[in-house]
This record gives C-alpha cells, sequence and structure tokens, in this order.
C-alpha cells in the first residue's frame, strides 16, 4: 500500500518531514484537506454567490434545482463575477505589495529610511527616463528617485487612461488591447471597477466582465507586479545568476536559523543585514551558535535567492513541514501564503513566529511591525529573538542534504548571458535547437501531490528541448529537483543541451517571485521586437500546474491576454458555465491569439505545450514537428 507520505509529495525533505509531524501528532495541511471532504460542489463550479442579502444563491448544475439567483442572475453571470472576483484580489495583492515598494523609494529620496539605499542607479534612471523624468548626469539619485516615487504613485490612480509600462509591450500587442478597449487605465482603477462591476445590478454581461477580467490582469501584469519588480531591483539590486542551495537541508544545526516568509523583500533584506552584524554575530557565538544563518521559503526567499543567493528551505507546502525540523529558531512572516496554521504549529518545536506587516496578523504570533523609518532597528531587535530562541531548541531534525542550484535571471542577467542582445536565443529558435520557450509558474496546492506538476512538467518540457523559465513556488520545486545547475543540461533534449553548454546557463532559468513573472512578459516582448512579431506569434506558452492562489488567476489572465497560452492545472471554479469555459479555452484565441487549457496530468499538459510551440513554429514559418 503507498505510504500517505508519498500521494502528498515527491520530496525527500516532504514525506520525512511529514513523518515527524505525523509522530508528533501535528495536523497539516492535508489533514485539513481531508477534513474539509466533500467540499462544496457548487463553489467549486463557480455557481454560488453571495455577493448581496438577498442571497446566498446558488445554481442547480444539473437544470433541477433554480437556474436564477434571487436577482435573475444566472449561471454565467454569476460564474464570470466570481472569476472577476478572483482576478481582482490577485492583481491588488501584487500591486498592493508594488505600492509598499515605491513608499520605501520616496522614504528613501526624503532620507527618512536609514539602512535602505539605491541599490541599482543605473536602473533607477533608466526606468525613470520611461516616466519622462530629466536623468541628466547632474541630477543626484535621491532627487530621481523622488520624481520617480510620484510618477509611480501616479500610475496608481492615473488619469492619462493608460499605464506607462504598458508602453514595454509590443505596438501589435497594443493594438489589440486598444481594438478590445482592455488597454490597463490606471492600477487601483480596474481592481475598483471590477468590485464595482460585480455588485448587484451593475455588469450582467458575462463577456464584457470577463474582458474587464482580462484589463483587470493586464493592470497587474504591466502595472502593480511590474512596479514591484522594478523598484525591488532598484532599492536592492538587479539579480545576476549566482549559486545557492535548497530544501530543509539549508538550515543548519549549529546556528541560528531565522527563516524569512511571505512576498515582500522590504522587512527580510533588512533582516538579512542585520544577520552579518559582526555584535549579533559575536552574540550568537556567546549562546553556542557557529553562526546566523538566514533561509527563505516562498517568495520572500526567492526575492532573497535572487540578489544575494541567500538558500531557499522549501516552497508554499513546506512551509508548515519545515517547523517540524526544530531548527527554526525565528520564522519572520510579511504577507501573502502565509497559513494561518503556523501560529499553532511553532510552539510545538519552539519557533518564534513573528508578523511584521500592518496589514497582516496572525494568530499567535507576536507582531513587531516594520516601517522604513524603524526597519533597521527592529531587525536588530528580531536578531536578538532568534539568538533567543536558538536557547530553547529541543529535538533538531534536518533530514536531508541541501541541492545545488543557481538563481538571479533577471532579464539584464539573460540578455547579458547572450552577449548584450536576444540574438542568439533567437537564432537557436529558428534553428529548432530550442523548439521554444516555457514559463512555469506558480503554487503549490495539496489536491496535487506536492512538486509532481511542476518537476514532471519542467522535466519533459527540457528533454524535448524547450527552454524552462520560472517563478515563485514552481520555480523552488525545480530547484529542489535538480535543474538549476549546469550539470542538469544532462536531463536536457540535444539541441537545448548544445545551447545551454555554449551559453553556461541550466536548462531552468530561475527569474524569481511571484511579482517577478512580469520579467517573462518583458523578456517575451523582447524576443517579438527582435523579430518584429506579436507576443502571440511566438512558441511559447505558460504553465502553472499546481495553483492555488487568486493572484495565479491574475497572473494566468494577464499572461493570456499578454498574448502567451497558458495550461492550468487545477480547474479554476468556472465548470459551471459553458458559455464562460468556451470563451476562455476557445473564443479568446481568435481575440488574443491565445486561451487558456486545463490539464492536470504533467505529460498531457507537456504534449498540449508542445504541440502549441510547433503551431507557432508553423506560423513562423520555421521547422515544426508533430509531437507524440
Ligand atoms: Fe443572489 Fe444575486 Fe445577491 Fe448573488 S447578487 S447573492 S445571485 S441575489
Ligand atoms: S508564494 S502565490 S504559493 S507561487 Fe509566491 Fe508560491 Fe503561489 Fe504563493
Amino acid at each position: 500500500m503507498e505510504k500517505k507520505s508519498e500521494s502528498r509529495t515527491i520530496t525527500t525533505d516532504g514525506r520525512l518531514l511529514l513523518g515527524v509531524m505525523e509522530r508528533d501528532g501535528v495536523e497539516t495541511v492535508w489533514d485539513r484537506l481531508k477534513a474539509q471532504q466533500p467540499q462544496c460542489g457548487y463553489c467549486d463550479l463557480g455557481l454560488s454567490c453571495r455577493n448581496c442579502a438577498m442571497g446566498p444563491c446558488r445554481i442547480d448544475p444539473f437544470g433541477e434545482g433554480p437556474q436564477l439567483g434571487v436577482c435573475g442572475a444566472d449561471a454565467d453571470i454569476i460564474v464570470a463575477r466570481n472569476l472577476g472576483r478572483m482576478i481582482a484580489a490577485g492583481a491588488a495583492a501584487h500591486s498592493d505589495h508594488g505600492r509598499d515598494l515605491v513608499e520605501v523609494l520616496a522614504a528613501v529620496a526624503r532620507d527618512e529610511a536609514p539602512g535602505y539605499g539605491i541599490g541599482d542607479e543605473e536602473k533607477l534612471r533608466r526606468v525613470a527616463a520611461e516616466y519622462g523624468i530629466d536623468t541628466a548626469g547632474v541630477r543626484g539619485a535621491k532627487e530621481i528617485a523622488a520624481d520617480l516615487a510620484d510618477a509611480l504613485f501616479e500610475e496608481y490612480g492615473t488619469r492619462k487612461g493608460h499605464l506607462t509600462m504598458a508602453g514595454r509591450a509590443p505596438a501589435a500587442r497594443r493594438e489589440t488591447w486598444k481594438r478590445l478597449n482592455i488597454t490597463p487605465r490606471g492600477v487601483d482603477r480596474e481592481t475598483s471597477e471590477m468590485m464595482h462591476r460585480t455588485h448587484m445590478g451593475v455588469d450582467n454581461g458575462w463577456q464584457s466582465l470577463l474582458l474587464h477580467g482580462l484589463r483587470n490582469a493586464l493592470s497587474d501584469g504591466w502595472g502593480g507586479s511590474m512596479i514591484a519588480t522594478e523598484v525591488s531591483d532598484i532599492l536592492f539590486g538587479t539579480p545576476a545568476p549566482r549559486p545557492t542551495k535548497v530544501n530543509v537541508g539549508v538550515l543548519r544545526e549549529d546556528e541560528v536559523n531565522i527563516v524569512v516568509h511571505g512576498h515582500n523583500p522590504v522587512v527580510s533584506e533588512m533582516v538579512l543585514r542585520a544577520a552579518t552584524n559582526p555584535e549579533l554575530i559575536a552574540l550568537a557565538g556567546e549562546r553556542g551558535a557557529a553562526g546566523i544563518n538566514v533561509a527563505g521559503l516562498c517568495c520572500t526567499g526567492n526575492e532573497l535567492l535572487m540578489r544575494h543567493g541567500i538558500p531557499i528551505a522549501g516552497n508554499h507546502l513546506m512551509s508548515e513541514l519545515v517547523l517540524g525540523t526544530g531548527a527554526v529558531d525565528l520564522m519572520l512572516v510579511d504577507y501573502q501564503c502565509i497559513m494561518p496554521s503556523l501560529g499553532a504549529i511553532a510552539p510545538c518545536y519552539h519557533t518564534k513566529m513573528v508578523s511584521t506587516s500592518d496589514k497582516a496578523r496572525f494568530p499567535g504570533m507576536e507582531h513587531i511591525e516594520f516601517h522604513p523609518d524603524n526597519a533597521a532597528a527592529e531587525a536588530d531587535h528580531l536578531v536578538h529573538l532568534a539568538i533567543d530562541s536558538y536557547g530553547r531548541r529541543g529535538r533538531v531534525t534536518i533530514p536531508v542534504e541541501p541541492v545545488d542550484a543557481v538563481g538571479g535571471f533577471s532579464v539584464e542577467a539573460i540578455i547579458g548571458a547572450l552577449g548584450g542582445t536576444p540574438a542568439p536565443l533567437v537564432e537557436a529558435i529558428r534553428v529548432g535547437k530550442v523548439r521554444g520557450a516555457v514559463g512555469v509558474v506558480g503554487c503549490n496546492n495539496p489536491k496535487i501531490t506536492h512538486d509532481f506538476g511542476h518537476v514532471e512538467l519542467t522535466r519533459e518540457l527540457i528533454g524535448h528541448d524547450c527552454l524552462v523559465v520560472d517563478t515563485g513556488c514552481a520555480a523552488v520545486a525545480n530547484a529542489k529537483a535538480g535543474f538549476k545547475v549546469n550539470e542538469a543540461v544532462r536531463y536536457a533534449g540535444p539541441g537545448l543541451r548544445e545551447v545551454c553548454d555554449a551559453l553556461g546557463i541550466p536548462p531552468v532559468l530561475h527569474l524569481g517571485s511571484c511579482v517577478d513573472n512580469v520579467r517573462i512578459l518583458v523578456l517575451a516582448a523582447a524576443l517579438a521586437d527582435h523579430l518584429g512579431v506579436d507576443i502571440s506569434d511566438l512558441p511559447l506558452a505558460g504553465a502553472a500546474p499546481e495553483w492555488y492562489s487568486e493572484k495565479a488567476v491574475s497572473i494566468a489572465a494577464y499572461f493570456v491576454a499578454s498574448g502567451v497560452h497558458t495550461v492550468l492545472g487545477p480547474m479554476p471554479p468556472v465548470g459551471g458555465s459553458a458559455n464562460v469555459v468556451n470563451l476562455l479555452t476557445v473564443g479568446l484565441t481568435d481575440l488574443l491569439g491565445a486561451s487558456f487549457s486545463v490539464e492536470p496530468d504533467p505529460h498531457q499538459a507537456s504534449l498540449l505545450i508542445r504541440r502549441h510551440i510547433e503551431a507557432k513554429r508553423k506560423g513562423l514559418g520555421l521547422s515544426h514537428e508533430v509531437p507524440q
């Protein structure tokens, strides 16, 4: 009989730590999923609505019960409204994260953020120039930063009718958006309008709701998320390839371990600085520790990995299990994807839990709020807490050795590796050594065996000469699988292997966190511009094999609206409307040159993607084949 842990995760560290938690009687996300069965079928199909107090309402998918909500909304309207609100929530999360970074940039410009600074002045000047800001050499970085912060705040409520960064998309794509009236007009505006449209008695056209959903998602992809990534690079440096290590083996038995979890790098950057403070290292030594080790989880971890090579202990479904090591002295959380269960699990293993954002509180965690003006001092305080906690450790189980990986592939780094131009990659695609490129992105979801979707899909794609770029929890899964070192070319097909060997890159490139999916958009735009075509003409695809989050819905929607066909693993809650499903999976192709597919089996998903890539190659007049 298959062991329970084997149906839950493919990872060795995950399986061993599940055993530890079972031994200790600690409930995990998988246990809670089981306890929730059967989950609501109406909600699963998107057929329930609680948008007003005349409800809640539900539509009977078998046609025997009610077919209209109390207000008269039918299945199409309810499903489209629900999807729209998922996109709005995802776009809001990314975009609000972006705004937090702009606030730090503004505080740096005012000299009100001790410890923070400008990490990439060249990028500051480049982005500022895009906004028409005077960047002449005589102007200091802080003056330019002040103007740029103002211009970026303005993007959230701009009246000029379009987002400046959307101008980075190829001309043909922008024309498509204009024709469909989905050019994103303001970061907050599109989310706010979605909430308005989905209020009872406003937009009851399922098609117009879905089109606005695309515009809302574009306000994330070419707006809020892009601002988050660009400002993070400006403040903390644009990533460049550097070695790192992954899985729970990155925790050290003889050192104070601080694990940073969430998405926003503002706090973790400062904690990383404090962890190198010689006085604090000496204090750790006095308490018997050999040093202070900072490791990441989820996307805060990806942010530090990309810029500093900081090791990463795991992705979403490892966030509870990592506590079972008994080696996490302090876990620091900011926001997004932080399970509220963590505060209850931590005391079983001595871990001190601290939340840091005024907008994200959790039961069982001490709240120490970080702002740009107090971050440096609070970071020292947090490291003190971690050192104290080290002295309270019980049994420690670090059951695996870490795996090597390389991260840090910003677009700038990729173009740099190519010799300053996308031409070598375009040529490799043209001659067919590389058939195309695929973004494998997104979360873990306990409904899918942890990391199975990411790893198997990626293995198939690189084996068939498709270059993979990845972000978020997918990127951590692929790193743990050993796909992110140059030696991983042994998993690649012969053409991709030759190209990777020549360029000295792995076949799977780590592009960063969830907001860094915009790096994929920028790279796709650079390839399209180089060839003088639209993104939808390129042999590219996206995949989110294990997605769970509303942010992932927004990402998938902006990928498709930007012309990248995207394959989802789990089915989104839209199955209750055949009209909505048809538009998303078929109808959008005519409008956008891209659409969604749903395929939970990674082998079938690989086939779908490779067929799509070969069709695009044919469209460009390149050699093409029929994948089997
Ligand atoms: Fe029911 Fe309509 Fe209210 Fe939704 S908006 S809860 S369908 S009455
Ligand atoms: S952390 S949004 S589970 S990728 Fe970005 Fe992972 Fe998905 Fe959160």
